[in-house]
């Protein structure tokens, strides 16, 4: 934890005001690089070029009112839905009525846990030993719970609205222009940092796979959309090193040393409203503080790769696994984003729905119901591709 020249701890006072001149120097550099607008498309259908250039110059992009009203509102109940049925802690079974907690149907555990205003990985050899550096952490206030949910994981088999979100014909057509039109599937998280609560995420690259590869480029490791449910402020969102995709494996923990402190020169907030959605190149520097702010953020992850950065490759998953992603595992993988798909058009049935070419000609298959719940979704993150 970190602490005052007095030996205390940090308060969430004093870290919120450690970081009130880096929020209003990078807000403003945040701004003036812009990169956000409307998802536009030209005649054809496509992604309008400048957007794309935009995104490959800095390595993200602010997709501004990705989602209606009514749908974030229909996500933001289930959400809370989950958050109200949450195991107390970590290795729990009952959630806070005392009621049984869901998720014990699905082999993978759907919730995960951090301490309030804690850095669980930085400085650890977790998540392959991508957090070289430890962030700032705070003193919770007295009352605070011992636990934080901090991660939702397989979305799609939890909440069906972001299903529904995941078939979304904009951000797939994006999906599309950046990776090539037989992209694949990543993963999908919830990233939640409540008021006061939520930990920090420390500055990282995605990417574990590519980055000796002969042919390495700036794309290498895909792409996140992240999709805010409330607004992300420069005191809880993710923070990024714009250009870095494009630097290779960088040294942070040399940056964190030079800057003296976790709060890396140069660095800019994802500002984002509601229903805004950001596309994040999984190369870039990129972190989250602890939020000692007094708003809450809940981000929708959903990853893609190119396909020929997955194909045949074996790799070790976080946990351990050990998994090939030959031409049987993308296929059913990315299932997913067809039954998505039609379960957007059984949602909001006057949208032209998106086309996914390597599933053309399969929507029999991928209609979404309650048998595909069982057979396509349940358990559909163990084939979860990682590079
Ligand atoms: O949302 C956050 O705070 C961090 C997200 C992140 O680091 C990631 O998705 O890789």
């Amino acid at each position: 934890m970190a602490v005052l020249e007095t030996g205390e701890a940090l308060t969430a006072e004093d870290h919120a005001q450690s970081m009130a001149e880096y929020i209003r120097a990078g807000t403003e550099r945040a701004y003036a690089i812009g990169n956000r607008g409307p998802i536009r498309l030209d005649a054809n259908g496509k992604l309008e070029q400048d957007i794309l250039d935009a995104y490959w110059e800095h390595g993200f992009y602010v997709f501004e009112g990705v989602v209606g009203t009514e749908e974030l509102e229909e996500l933001r109940g289930e959400v809370e839905w989950m958050l109200d049925r949450a195991p107390t802690d970590p290795k729990g079974t009952i959630d806070a009525q005392g009621r049984p907690a869901f998720g014990q149907q699905f082999t993978r555990p759907c919730y995960r846990y951090a301490r309030p205003l804690s850095d669980p990985l930085g400085g650890t050899g977790l998540n392959k030993g991508r957090h070289p550096a430890k962030m700032n952490e705070a003193k919770p206030a007295a009352d605070a719970p011992a636990w934080t949910v901090q991660n939702l994981h397989g979305n799609l088999q939890l909440m069906d609205s972001t299903l529904v979100l995941y078939g979304h014909p904009g951000l797939l057509t994006v999906a599309e222009a950046v990776l090539g039109e037989d992209f694949v599937p990543y993963n999908e998280v919830t990233f939640i940092k409540e008021p006061g609560l939520g930990p920090s995420v420390a500055w990282h690259q995605d990417g574990t796979t590519h980055w000796e590869s002969d042919d390495w480029d700036h794309g290498a490791h895909g792409f996140n959309f992240m999709t805010q449910l409330y607004p992300s402020t420069a005191a809880n969102c993710v923070w990024i090193l714009p250009g870095t995709h494009k630097q290779g494996r960088v040294d942070i923990r040399g940056m964190v040393a030079a800057a003296g402190s976790d709060r890396l020169e140069g660095a800019i907030p994802l500002l984002c409203k509601s229903g805004d959605a950001f596309m994040l190149n999984r190369q870039v520097v990129h972190g989250s503080f602890a939020n000692t702010s007094a708003e809450r953020r809940v981000t929708l992850n959903a990853g893609f790769f190119p396909r020929k950065r997955v194909m045949d490759m074996t790799v070790e998953h976080l946990d351990g696994r050990v998994v090939t992603f030959d031409d049987e595992h993308i296929h059913e993988r990315s299932r997913m984003i067809a039954v998505g798909i039609d379960a957007r058009r059984q949602r909001f049935p006057d949208e032209a729905p998106y086309r996914y070419a390597p599933l053309a000609g399969q929507e029999e298959d991928n209609h979404w119901n309650e048998t595909t719940r069982e057979t396509v979704v349940k358990n559909y993150n163990l084939r979860d591709m990682y590079v």
